[in-house]
């Protein structure tokens, strides 16, 4: 067993997977030997039933599934126990089909936006990876269902776009290590690649450019049988596409597409496409608008094997987003929201921030049944505990909980996991799952409060830089002046609103109608406007940076107190001092921005800085 393997969630199986469990139905087997002697339970009988393909049925004492299926009901079952909980009773199945983990991973080893060390899979310029840890990474995914991993960043460079080529090999025998984990692999790949290889052009509308795709696609498949699809970024942030060549996304993807449905294999469009180089004069354009004016238009126009990833918010990622109107506006076309786990713009794994509440309330605005698919950036990397801060592990988790039943309890979610990693007394689990829930509220309150997203220190993403991105090109203005700030992005300001359906229109065309939390998302307010509680913006301003910052601090005696395990207990507690350092941060440089643009003072005579 390799030293630093950490079990997570799954502390009971204490032994890795051995490398000879090279099925799904081996790993289930092994597994649950291995849970139930630890666990001191009498070991149910496995029933394969390939109809029931990824589900499964925990029936007294046999649990039933398909080839994979019984490999999550074992995971669920031995989880159950050992949380102390009945099985899940019924037929068990996962709610989205496709349930996907990005990797932002490059060949160097490096990860974009990653904030738990470097790639579990890359190292100089090549796929290399420690078979144990991939192992147990294996187990961690399949525990919680996820079944398609794409190991190469969106970003594609020169060595990675050789995973398909002369790499090939390598990434086959990637693919073995995770099959019997039931993940299946993607990649990334460059739409504009067959230039690399002389082929003159990548028109999509060219036989060469198809037939280059076509056979690029018939190598790796028969390398890979069972792989997945491909992930594309295109004309987006400087990357080439089909914009190149006047024609449209839906000709660029369903080009690709037709490579790979031969094979069964997906392809995965995003559609993260706006303006990178806006002038900031420009207030006409606004870019949470750009997807929906890109795609929208296309609706019907892909192939069924295409499948259009969609950033769960208009903008980027962002602390407190709406969904994104695109969901609402492409019901003939296969949709897949997509997540970041990895917090590039919500504490970027030192600060605390659980995510399934917001997932929860994604679903409860957005019918589940509306999307097609999940897709999550991960939050991996080869830190002992894989994902930086031992507490967004909750993250990775969760999503795996949500991406079976996007409606499950955010508080029964995340309090199964703590249960599960710590198994604390009663007192101090309540304690934990209370931080944990809270997280997201506190974090929001000191960095981005009433939906004034984007005042984060450029590029890097952490910390505040109120006038960071003012005159930049992003696209990412707030334009305050001494008396208001924010965008007008009603029917009377750059429209966003008209892009929702009329319910939603209505909740956010007015700010008296608009939820606190998106005021400043979708309104330019006046620093002396009165919220609903009676206070003034410019108070609610000062209010929410104290509060929110008082907030984290008491997160520090939480944590003291939980009596966590080490190594958690000291990693916890020095990333919740830089927690408070941060959140100090965003107090002090946020308050001073506004006093010194509004000249007012808080009614609380509380320290400003000038
Ligand atoms: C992979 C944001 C990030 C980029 C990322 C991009 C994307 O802009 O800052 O690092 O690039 O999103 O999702 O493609």
């Amino acid at each position: 067993m390799s030293k630093d393997i950490r079990r997570l969630w799954l502390p009971f199986l204490s032994a890795d997977v051995p490398a000879k469990c090279d099925t799904p139905a081996k790993v289930a087997e092994y597994e649950l030997k291995l849970g139930c002697e630890a666990l001191g339970l009498k070991m149910p009988a496995l029933r394969v039933d390939a109809a029931l393909g990824e589900g499964y049925e925990i029936e007294g004492d046999a649990i039933v599934g398909g080839e994979r299926g019984l490999l999550y009901g074992v995971y669920a079952f031995l989880m159950a126990r050992a949380a102390g909980e009945e099985p899940p009773t019924g037929a068990q199945r996962p709610f989205y089909g496709l349930r996907m983990l990005d990797g932002w991973d490059n060949a160097d080893g490096t990860i974009e936006r990653g904030y738990s060390g470097r790639s579990l899979w890359f190292e100089g310029g090549k796929l290399e990876w420690d078979g144990a840890r991939i192992r147990q990474l294996g187990r961690l995914l399949a525990s919680v269902g996820l079944n398609v991993l794409c190991v190469n960043n969106v970003n594609v460079g020169d060595t990675e776009a050789r995973l398909l080529e002369d790499a090939l090999p390598d990434l086959a025998k990637l693919a073995d290590a995770f099959r019997p984990f039931g993940v299946r692999l993607m990649t990334s790949i460059e739409f504009a690649r067959p230039l690399a290889h002389g082929v003159g052009t990548a028109d999509p509308l060219d036989a060469g450019v198809q037939r280059w795709w076509r056979e690029r696609a018939d190598a790796v498949w028969a390398a890979i049988p069972d792989f997945a699809g491909f992930l594309v970024k295109a004309d987006s942030e400087h990357r080439p596409g089909p914009f190149a060549y006047g024609r449209s996304h839906a000709e660029g993807a369903n080009m690709l597409a037709r490579a790979v449905a031969p094979h069964g294999g997906v392809l995965v469009w995003r559609a993260f496409v706006y303006n990178c180089k806006q002038d900031w004069r420009d207030t006409a354009t606004d870019r949470p608008m750009a997807a929906y004016q890109t795609y929208a238009p296309l609706d019907g126009q892909f192939d069924d094997n295409v499948i259009l990833q969609v950033k769960n918010g208009p903008f980027d990622f962002q602390v407190r987003e709406p969904v994104s109107p695109t969901f609402y506006a492409m019901p003939r076309t296969r949709l897949a929201v997509e997540w970041q786990l990895a917090q590039e713009y919500t504490g970027q794994q030192v600060d605390i921030y659980a995510m399934n509440p917001m997932w929860r309330e994604m679903a409860d605005d957005l019918p589940p049944e509306k999307v097609y698919a999940v897709a999550a950036v991960t939050n991996l990397g080869r830190d002992d505990n894989y994902t930086g801060h031992p507490f967004a592990a909750a993250n990775l988790y969760g999503f795996g909980r949500y991406a079976w039943a996007p409606k499950v309890s955010p508080e029964t979610v995340i309090r199964r996991w703590a249960r599960l990693t710590y198994h604390l007394p009663a007192e101090r689990e309540d304690a934990l799952v209370r931080l944990l829930m809270d997280s997201r509220g506190v974090y929001e309150q000191y960095a981005a409060q009433l939906g004034i997203d984007w005042m984060v220190n450029p590029h890097d993403h952490y910390g505040p830089n109120p006038g960071g991105y003012e005159f930049d090109v992003w696209g990412t203005y707030l334009r305050p002046t001494r008396d208001a700030v924010g965008i007008d992005r009603t029917s009377k300001g750059t429209g966003l609103t008209l892009q929702f359906p009329p319910e939603m229109r209505e909740r956010y065309e007015t700010p008296e109608a608009c939820p606190d939390n998106l005021k400043l998302f979708f309104h330019r307010l006046r620093y002396d406007y009165v919220m609903a509680d009676g206070h003034t913006l410019i108070q609610r301003l000062y209010d929410d940076h104290f509060e929110g910052c008082a907030r984290a601090e008491a997160m520090a005696d939480t944590i003291a107190g939980l009596g966590l395990p080490e190594p958690d207990r000291s990693e916890a507690m020095e990333r919740i001092e830089r927690q408070i350092q941060n959140a100090r941060e965003w107090r002090d440089v946020v308050n001073t921005f506004f006093h010194r643009l509004s000249g007012v003072d808080d009614a609380h005579g509380r320290k400003i800085y000038d």
